[in-house]
């Protein structure tokens, strides 16, 4: 009994989650913006990944990011050094972002700064490799991020957050030669979970696949601009 009433609460949650999600992306679709949810474990590498991008971008887009911490704005202030757009969210005592959170940041945003100047929006949720893939925010895609150093077994023991992603980056490739890891193995595991997935190793300290990552940000941005011209036409 209790625990068919803990799923349906959890239904409903979601459910609410998923229509201020849809919500959310209207509001990046009517101002012509790309908005990527980037999401992994604590310390697998986001910030450093954001600053590489913004570093490499920042001329060629017009970037924002919406940055999720638990309690502090450390990793805001360092993107905000780029001098792109950074609303912070402080999440509380919750383990990820959602679309009310996300949708008070997109608003902060349109107050601050003129939305239809923006292209791109990366969203980089709160460390945690198993709720904020549960949790859309109104992206039009996810990038998961797993680092050499999480183990091969990650993809099969953490499944949602790998059968969720558009692109699994695997960060650290630098440290792999230090450690026991099976690359193809860890690759094979996410395969399993998620055939079609696009896979790209990197290193933010070597600058391996950072070209290959970039390029598949301006595809994204690419394949939605044609689906809008697709609508109007
Ligand atoms: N060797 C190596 N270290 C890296 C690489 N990318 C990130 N790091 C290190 O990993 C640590 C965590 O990086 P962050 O970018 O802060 O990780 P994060 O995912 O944003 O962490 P949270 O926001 O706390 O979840 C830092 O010490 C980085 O310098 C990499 O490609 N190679
Ligand atoms: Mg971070």
């Amino acid at each position: 009994m209790h625990q068919t009433f803990d799923a349906a609460l959890e239904i409903n949650l979601l459910h609410a989650n998923q229509a201020g999600a849809d919500h959310n992306r209207a509001h990046f679709d009517e101002w012509g913006i790309t908005c990527l949810n980037v999401m992994s474990s604590p310390g697998a590498g986001k910030t450093v990944l954001l600053e590489r991008t913004l570093a490499a971008l920042n001329q060629e887009l017009k970037i924002a990011v919406i940055e999720g911490d638990m309690t502090t704005e450390l990793d805001a202030e360092r993107l905000r050094q780029y001098g792109v757009p950074v609303i912070a969210i402080n999440t509380g005592r919750s383990c990820h972002l959602d679309s009310q959170m996300v949708s008070g940041g997109i608003h902060t945003l349109a107050q601050e700064y003129n939305p239809s100047e923006l292209e791109l929006v990366f969203v980089e949720n709160v460390g945690n490799l198993v709720c904020p893939a549960e949790f859309e925010v109104g992206e039009h895609a996810k990038v998961a991020l797993l680092s050499v150093t999480e183990g091969e077994d990650k993809p099969l023991k953490y499944p949602v957050m790998f059968q969720e992603a558009d692109c699994l980056l695997i960060t650290k490739t630098d440290l792999a030669p230090y450690l026991d890891i099976d690359l193809h193995r860890l690759e094979s595991n996410v395969r399993q979970m998620n055939p079609h997935v696009r896979i790209i190793p990197l290193s933010a300290k070597t600058g391996e696949g950072l070209e290959q990552w970039f390029d598949w940000v301006r595809t994204q941005i690419q394949s939605l601009q044609i689906e809008e011209l697709a609508i109007q036409a």
